[in-house]
Order: structure tokens, then sequence, then C-alpha cells
């Protein structure tokens, strides 16, 4: 097998300069979390429709889950969302997912839902309402002592719609104070990503609008708080792997949410529209070094029209691809031409590395996994989905996750 795949493409990144054995390695080690709520039904705010053989609950969920680590092997964690994805045994719940090959990742509460949050929910104007919110907060640490989850993904849909609606300075007070106190609550080894969003479903303002304001808001709480960069929520033209690089500097890079951005928020197949966008990220990683061995790479996307799984596979694929681009970056080449002023040339050691065809490569460290060389054409060769459309049937839209 390796004789068909991999020589011709070892021999050009060798004279390249570059250490395959150690690319091969580093790949075998990329962890991409995939997200609970990307198995079930999901819809825009026009329609949410019934995927045939879509999650209906957590079980489901995670059973997919597994079955795209098991095609990849690269995806050993799920995300999972509260309530959407509460139980009342969560030691059983472990067991179900070790069962299936993978673990519970980041838990991610969710505040933005329920009818008491239609103005903010740690932002409210009211007291009674942030000390809900603030307690689901303290339950979702519970939930990571009890899942061995390490990371709190915190993302707020606060924010406001017109000019004076509320106090922005007040807003941010509440905010640093909810956040202290649910950072009292994180498990010994456990980690707060602060997620930024500049619009939607707030309008006017929105009070973690940007990299800026979580940063700040982390220096301020403390080391086991960090930035989380949602690929999506970014404005058009926005340089997302200078911000990455910055906050990789810093320290204080804890995570993405992988997808990608058309027009506004995510939801769409990371890499399928800007894969050199998504390359230079992974070059930033690269470059980092140890700075980056903490980042968590968790894929947020909702799949509306497409195959789930396929969908889901494509994106662990594109982050395959993007990584696997990057480590063929000869970053000490880069270095020398950057502070020669060399323009074009140090462009070019990027460009050289993005229009690399890393396919049998990828093709090669999956043999060596012990995984088919290509998960897609596996996936479409493998009876899984027309198992799980025979069992499952055609959810009701809404099941398992969005609501109607
Ligand atoms: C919000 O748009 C977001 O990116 C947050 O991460 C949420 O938790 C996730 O989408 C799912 O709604
Ligand atoms: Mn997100």
């Amino acid at each position: 097998m390796s004789e068909r795949y991999f020589p011709q493409l070892a021999d050009q990144l060798s004279e390249r300069g570059i250490d395959v054995e150690f690319v091969k390695r580093k790949l075998k080690t990329q962890h991409i979390e995939t997200p609970s709520w990307g198995y079930s039904n999901s819809g825009t705010r026009f329609k949410t429709f019934n995927y045939p053989g879509a999650a209906r609950n957590i079980h489901e969920k995670l059973d997919d889950a597994g079955y795209i680590h098991s095609l990849t092997g690269v995806a050993p964690s799920v995300a999972i969302h509260i309530p959407w994805d509460k139980t009342d045994d969560w030691v059983a719940l472990q067991d179900y997912a070790r069962l299936r090959g993978v673990s519970i990742g980041a838990v991610n509460p969710n505040l933005f839902q329920d009818d008491q949050y239609k103005l903010g929910s740690i932002t409210h104007p009211s007291g009674a309402v942030r000390e809900e919110a603030i307690a689901h907060l303290v339950e979702c640490c519970d939930i990571m002592r009890k899942t061995g989850s390490n990371l709190l993904s915190l993302w707020f849909a606060d924010g406001t719609n017109y000019a004076g609606q509320d106090s922005i300075t007040g807003r941010k007070q509440r905010m640093e104070h909810a956040l202290a106190e649910t950072y009292r609550h994180l498990p010994e080894n456990g980690r707060m990503l602060i997620e930024y969003k500049f619009f939607e479903p707030a309008f006017y303002h929105t009070d973690f609008a940007d990299w800026g304001m979580a940063y700040a808001t982390a220096l301020k709480l403390g080391p086991k708080a960090e930035v989380l960069v949602d690929l999506g929520h970014h404005a058009q033209g926005t340089n997302i792997a200078h911000i990455v690089a910055f906050l990789l500097d810093e320290g204080r890079l804890g995570g993405f949410h992988f997808n990608n951005r058309k027009y506004a928020d995510d939801d769409l197949i990371v890499g399928s529209a800007n894969p050199l966008e998504l390359f230079e990220i992974y070059c930033e990683l690269v470059k980092a070094g140890d700075k980056s061995k903490d980042v968590a790479y968790m894929i947020d996307q909702c799949f509306n029209i497409e195959s789930k799984l396929e969908g889901m596979l494509i994106s662990v694929v594109n982050c395959q691809t993007a990584y696997a681009k990057a480590l063929c970056v000869n970053y000490e080449r880069l270095a020398e031409k950057q502070a020669n002023g060399d323009v074009m040339g140090a462009h070019r050691e990027m460009v050289d590395a993005f229009e690399t065809d890393v396919r049998p490569l990828l093709a090669q460290v999956r043999i060596e996994m012990d995984k088919h060389r290509d998960p897609i054409a596996a996936y479409r060769a493998d009876s899984y989905q027309a198992n799980i459309i025979r069992e499952r049937g055609t959810a009701a839209a809404g099941s398992g996750g969005f609501p109607t």
C-alpha cells in the first residue's frame, strides 16, 4: 500500500527539508472534537429540516461520534450542550461513550433558549435572572467533574438591540461578576473558554463582541480563563490568523470552534469556502510549538441540508488537510527569507506548502493508523447511514437540541 501512495511525495517533501516522519507523527496525534449538536436535526430561523437517521438523543449522538472517530482516528471526544444532552446518570453516560471509543469533551452551558433570558443571562438587568444564569454555569462545572471534562465552553447571546436599552458598562460589570463566580467553581484542572461574537441574536451591541473583550476578561479572571475563537464570529475580511498568533503568543488561546463563514455565522463546513484561511491559522499553531499544545480544536457546525455524518467527516478531513499542509512549510527557510526582507520568497514558502497535494500523505498516515485511506469513501461504502435511517427513522425536527 505505502508503495502506491506515498514515495513520490515523501521524496518531494524531504527535498524541501521537511522531516516526513515528524509530520506523520504529528498527524497521528491530531485531535478534533465533534459537537453533539451536529448530529441532530438543525436548521435556520426559517426552517428546521427532518433529516433521516438524525440522532434523537445523547446516546445516538455518541454512537455517531464514535462512528466518525472509528473512520478517522482523530475525533476521540464529543462536546456536549446542557441541557440538550443532560442525563441523570453521568457515570453511565461516560461508560456509554467509552464503549463507543469516545470521551465527553467540552461542556457548553446554554443560556440563550429560555424565556427568562430575553434580555440577557449573566448581564440581565434583573438580579434574579442573573442568579439563575450563574447557577446554571455552576451546574455545568459540576457536570465537568462528573464527566471528567476539563473545558467549560462559554458563549452568551447577551447584548442589546437599541441604543439606551441598557447600560453597556453595567452589563460589563455584571458579566465580570458572574464569570468570577463561575471561575471559583471550575474543577482543579478545569479551564474556561470565553467565546465572542460581534452580532446575533443581539444587534446593537453584544456583551462579548470580539477577542479583545474576551481576552481582557480572561486576564482579569486568571490563568484558567482563555479565549475561544469561533471562525464564524468575525466580520468579513478579519484576519483570523493574526488574532490566533496574538493570543497564542500571550498564552491565552484556549480553543477553536471550527466552521466556515461565507456571510455570517457558522454552520458551513470548515475549510469548504476558504481553505487558505484555515491553512494560515494552522501555520500559526505549528509555529507556536509548545505554546499551542493545550489548544482545544472543536467543530461547531450544524448540517442543515447535507448528510450530517458525511458533513462531519469532511470537516474532520479538511482540518487534517490544513494541518498537514501547515506541517509542510519549511519554517526555518521561511524565517531566513523574512529576515532578508524577501517578501515574495517568504510568501512562496507558504504557497508551496499550501499547494502541496497532501492526500497521499494523509492516506499513508491513515493506513499506518489501521484506518481506511479515504474515510469518506469508506463511509459511502458502509451501511451505517442506511442502518440508522432504518433504526431511528426520521425524527421530528427539534429533537436532540434545536427547537423548531
Ligand atoms: C453561537 O453561535 C455558537 O457558536 C456557540 O458556540 C454555541 O454554543 C453554538 O453556536 C451552538 O449553538
Ligand atoms: Mn461557536
